[in-house]
């Protein structure tokens, strides 16, 4: 077996990418991820028994983050985030003072890529433990991990961060290496990422508000206008406010792509008139649609796909994604996408449909009196959170299916870009009530959460007795915490597709069920009928 990788939906055979990655990653890129995880683990070993050292918390955030799906596919990159790993290991390790005798904490990587590869592949998933269900559990923690540092580094990028959250992914690292604990002790460590990831959520809400104040709901434009253009794709706000400052005055439009749509609903960045619309889709669209856009285009996170040749050279990365031949821009500054964006052809002008974006928690439970009345006058019977990731493998239409045939009494919250299979159709409206509320990216799953709060306590109920269900998508391992975060609230019966992780083994699946009843997506007919009865 060349490499061995299970951490996303697209997992080959449902069971794990073992030649190459359905993504596009390369078995020595899996390797080398690998390696950086368990040099992640034997920095948390020292770094877990000292205070915390702002570099060292910076750098583990930034490395997890680089092995999130779709984020960075150069073997180059990873090597060099390895050979930083170890300094921080031995900065880590004479800080502390600790005397760890372990291999883990032994670590020292080969001097060049060829022998981190070798390295990296005695230190995969299935080399580390033996019970396949307390491995299961201990990847449930990995890859909660993974989806947290995502969401801090976006904090982090506007100034936030959290000590006791930074205390708690060094101690999460380091518990993943001690042979002493069990099965309860990693699902313990799984519910406490989840909280974790609340925290994290918060700042990271906060920050957005903040800085580009809350957003409101926007009518965004689907179409073109005259002019050269930018497409920027991804996640990160403060990237686009900085594009869209240096690109004022140039003539040039700023388009979003993916999951940077909800953009448009936050005053801050809606002031630039520049800003003009979204084009496209869901990241797993781009090879169909990038060829098409005529301009400059940047990721500033997940999800990039192998990009072809009929727009690699209008290509560019920007913070922790890269991919190996693209030009990838480090710090804040854009002028050669801009000057790359003058000398490409204009875009025509071609309006197109408006869609909406911007109901943030502020906005939605800024008429929560009128939601509520609607209620209570059983003008809306129920609400489904119909969100979470979009993905390339089929069995996705049930996400489509699934809004188009929920009753017209019925209001669906959406958010992340799991919503391009339906953020098109026309639901109308409930007595001025939008029928679809898009919330914003999967990083504003705070906001959901505050909604199904605030709603529970409009209700005097708990969130588990509303007439809510959530209906989960998920891809990558973003997904996977803010799983973890709602089973931490207690949240129960998520129906959850398209397929079941590969790594949840027959009885940590079972003893999800038992606790929190999740169940398997199944038809949307079905599974409309069984929640609506
Ligand atoms: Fe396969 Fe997903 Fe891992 Fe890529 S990230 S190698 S598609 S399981
Ligand atoms: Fe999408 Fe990658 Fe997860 Fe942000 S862009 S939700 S998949």
């Amino acid at each position: 077996m060349s490499m061995f990788c299970n951490q996303c939906e697209q997992a080959a055979n449902g069971t794990g990418c073992n030649i190459s990655g359905v993504c596009g990653k390369k078995p020595d890129v899996a390797a080398l991820q690998d390696h950086l995880l368990y040099g992640l683990k034997s920095v948390a070993l020292y770094a877990d028994k000292m205070g915390r050292d702002a570099e060292i918390d910076r750098f583990t955030i930034e490395a997890l983050f680089s092995t999130v799906t779709n984020v960075d596919f150069d073997p180059e990159d990873i090597g060099k985030l390895i050979q930083k790993c170890y300094r921080l290991k031995e900065k880590a390790k004479a800080a502390s003072g600790a005397a760890i005798a372990c291999p883990v904490a032994d670590w020292k990587p080969a001097a060049d890529l060829a022998g981190m590869v070798a390295q990296g592949e005695q230190h995969g998933i299935n080399t580390q433990h033996i019970n396949e269900d307390i491995r299961s559990v201990i990847e449930i923690l990995m890859y909660g991990l993974k989806g947290m540092s995502a969401y801090m580094d976006h904090a982090m990028i506007l100034g936030r961060s959290d000590d006791a959250v930074m205390a708690f992914f060094q101690k999460a690292l380091a518990a993943t290496t001690d042979p002493a604990l069990g099965l309860m002790d990693f699902v313990g460590l799984c519910m406490e990422c989840g909280k974790q990831n609340l925290t994290v959520m918060a700042l990271l809400d906060t920050a957005h508000n903040e800085t580009y104040g809350a957003p409101t709901p926007t009518s965004v434009n689907l179409g073109t206008k005259a002019g050269k253009g930018i497409l920027v794709t991804g996640h990160d706000l403060k990237m686009l406010e900085e594009l869209l400052k240096q690109t004022e005055g140039k003539g040039i439009n700023i388009y979003t792509h993916g999951e940077m749509l909800p953009a448009h609903g936050y005053p801050g960045l809606k002031k630039y008139p520049h800003l003009v619309a979204n084009y496209g889709g869901a990241w797993q669209d781009q090879a169909k649609e990038f060829p098409n856009f005529p301009g400059a285009i940047i990721f500033n996170t997940n999800c990039i796909q192998r990009p072809a040749d009929s727009y690699k050279d209008r290509l560019y990365t920007w913070g922790l994604v890269q991919w190996p031949g693209v030009t990838h821009i480090s710090g804040w500054d854009f002028s050669e996408v801009i000057n790359k964006a003058l000398e490409c052809p204009s875009l025509p002008e071609n309006p197109g449909q408006e869609i909406l974006t911007g109901f943030g928690h502020k906005a939605v439970l800024g008429v929560a009196d009128k939601v509520i009345a609607a209620v209570k006058a059983g003008q809306i019977k129920h609400f489904f959170l119909v969100g979470g990731c979009d993905g390339a493998k089929s069995g996705r239409n049930y996400y489509t299916e699934f809004a188009e045939k929920a009753p017209q009494d019925t209001v669906i919250l959406t958010l992340a870009c799991g919503k391009y299979r339906f953020n098109k159709l026309e639901f109308g409206d409930i007595g001025g009530i939008p029928r679809l509320l898009d919330i914003g990216q999967c990083n504003d799953a705070y906001s959901a959460i505050q909604i199904a709060v605030a709603l529970a306590g409009a209700f005097e109920c708990g969130v588990n007795d509303l007439p809510l269900s959530m209906i989960l998508s998920w891809y990558e391992q973003k997904a996977v915490v803010i799983l973890l975060t709602l089973l931490s609230l207690g949240i129960k019966d998520i129906r959850l597709g398209p397929s079941l992780p590969a790594f949840i083994t027959p009885n940590v699946l079972a003893f999800l069920v038992e606790n929190f009843n999740i169940m398997p997506i199944t038809t949307a007919e079905e599974d409309l009928k069984a929640i609506l009865g």
